[in-house]
């Protein structure tokens, strides 16, 4: 049976990959070099520092820790200011829906992600009080695919992984849940997320029936 659903945040609950796109080109652009949405698409559900060795890979340079550190504050600055501004509009379709069926079938509710700006996100959507707990990048070591987030998370809830149902939109976050014990729903293209338990478009085509069959 499923006690639980563990949802990543960026990509499954809410686009923030379009403000992480804008605050990564900006830096890009103040270090001379171009930024395209293609590339941005390395970056997701990736940590924020692992984001930044990416876009230096891209941009041809190497930096000491200290600038390092310097330029993802930097980022981040931006990139926090973009989000302050967002609202419940912005939560993806049929994201609320479902997790109000869930709450209202007993099944327990969780988040897990890699951001360290999980709250701020969740208070401005609106989405803080669906949670009976929340596993954010403030309070993991380890980065997807290492299962720890989503392992902390059945933790937090008192129950077991195998009773576990993980939704993610990145492929780290499929590994992830898989070594954590647990099955996963894929939110995206069966080309990159082929080894979850299924793959959909969005949560829009998805009913705590069919979750209840994987
Ligand atoms: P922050 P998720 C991830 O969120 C994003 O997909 C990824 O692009 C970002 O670099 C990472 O959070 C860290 O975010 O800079 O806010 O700490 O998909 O795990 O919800
Ligand atoms: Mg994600």
């Amino acid at each position: 049976s499923i006690t639980a659903c563990l949802f990543d945040l960026d990509g499954v609950l809410v686009d923030t990959a379009k403000y992480h796109y804008i605050a990564w080109k900006r830096l890009a652009g103040e270090l001379g070099f171009d930024f395209t949405e293609q590339d941005n698409e390395r970056l997701k559900g990736v940590s924020r520092m692992a984001s930044l060795d990416i876009l230096l890979e891209i941009g041809g340079m190497t930096l000491d820790e200290d600038a390092k550190l310097a330029l993802a504050e930097k980022k981040n600055a931006w990139y926090v200011e973009y989000i302050s501004k967002m609202d419940e509009s912005e939560i993806l379709p049929g994201a609320l829906d479902f997790i109000q069926v869930l709450k209202a079938r007993g099944i327990k509710v969780a988040l897990g992600s890699a951001s360290k700006n999980a709250m701020l996100i969740l208070n401005n959507t609106g989405l803080t009080p669906y949670f009976d707990a929340i596993i954010d990048g403030t309070k993991t070591s380890q980065a997807k695919p290492d299962p720890e987030v989503f392992t902390m998370g059945a933790h937090e809830l008192g129950v077991q992984p195998d009773t576990c149902v993980v939704f993610e939109d990145a492929e780290a976050g499929i590994e992830a849940a898989t070594r954590a014990g647990m099955r996963s729903v894929g939110i995206g293209s069966p080309e990159t997320l082929g080894r979850a338990s299924i793959v959909l478009s969005s949560l829009e085509e998805f009913t705590v029936d069919r979750l209840l069959e994987l």
